[in-house]
């Protein structure tokens, strides 16, 4: 009797313990799942919080400054008649003169230095060779060179231009050559020296005089300068470059800290020529437009 008695309260205490198991482990589950969404919104609210404090501004330039020739220009036929070779340091109008001689010939060479501390061969995408001058006939055409350092001799076999033919006895002409593939053999990786020479193509019976404004290389860099006015550390993972012909995307990793700038170059990202709209998209998703 006594024995009976023990098990059935033995089964209702097994019941009451059951009970209280499942409502404790309950009441865990609850917990854990309300601290769950507590963490979580309060990460979001933060995400969202620094998403909103980012805060950039960017500019970019594809281009070095100007370097000019280094010292009076070398004749090797014809001959400099006035100014010197510091008229064509600047387009401003004034201009050093060189006149063909017997033959009807003229052929100079210049020194330039392309500053490589500051824009570093390995960043350097191409090179821009622009000359604005005025020929007094527009009889031939002209040649702008640079001195190709792996066949030792000068050449325009990159240049996108090879010869020019004056427009005008009175104004002033520009041109322009870019060298993009193979323009490191024109610059000397060592020391950024560059040796350009221009010259006429033919021994015609005019005696042309030939006016240079200006002579001037430069590289084609792609130089971003951010600004971070937000109140937190900005990682912009991607870059977007496009017109109407250009849609492409670049990934990227620049850090700019809150409050400071900061600049990169990208070896990679081409800008195209003319019009075009920049977008930097940030690792919070934020996206900033430089147009
Ligand atoms: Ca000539
Ligand atoms: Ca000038």
């Amino acid at each position: 009797m006594q024995t009976i008695t023990w098990l059935r309260r033995f089964k209702k205490n097994k019941h009451g313990v059951s009970t209280v198991i499942t409502v404790v482990l309950s009441l865990v589950i609850v917990v854990v799942i309300v601290a769950n969404i507590v963490l979580w919104s309060y990460t979001m609210n933060q995400y969202d919080l620094e998403r909103k404090q980012e805060s950039l501004s960017f500019t970019v330039t594809s281009h070095s400054e100007w370097f000019f020739v280094q010292s009076e220009y070398q004749i090797n036929l014809g001959s400099r008649t006035a100014g010197s070779y510091l008229d064509t340091r600047t387009d401003d109008g004034s201009f050093e003169t060189f006149r063909e001689g017997n033959p009807r010939r003229l052929d100079i060479n210049g020194t330039f230095i392309i500053d490589l501390t500051t824009f570093q061969f390995a960043h350097i995408q191409g090179v821009e060779i622009v000359l604005k001058f005025r020929a007094s006939d527009l009889g031939e055409a002209w040649v702008l060179k640079a001195y190709n350092w792996t066949a030792n001799s000068y050449s325009n076999n990159e240049f996108n231009v090879t010869s020019f033919t004056p427009t005008t006895t009175t104004g002033w002409d520009y041109y322009r050559v870019s060298i993009g593939d193979g323009w490191q053999d024109y610059v000397r990786s060592s020391d950024g020296k560059m040796f350009v020479q221009f010259h006429d193509t033919i021994a015609d019976s005019a005696q042309t005089t030939v006016r240079i404004d200006f002579l001037g290389v430069r590289v084609k860099v792609t130089n971003f300068s951010f600004k971070n006015s937000g109140a937190v550390t900005s990682h912009v993972v991607s870059m977007w470059v496009i017109n109407s012909t250009v849609h492409a995307r670049y990934a990227v990793s620049f850090y700019i800290n809150s409050g400071t700038n900061a600049s990169f170059t990208s070896v990679t990202i081409r800008l195209p020529d003319g019009q075009y709209m920049l977008k930097a998209v940030t690792e919070r998703g934020n996206i900033f437009v430089y147009s």
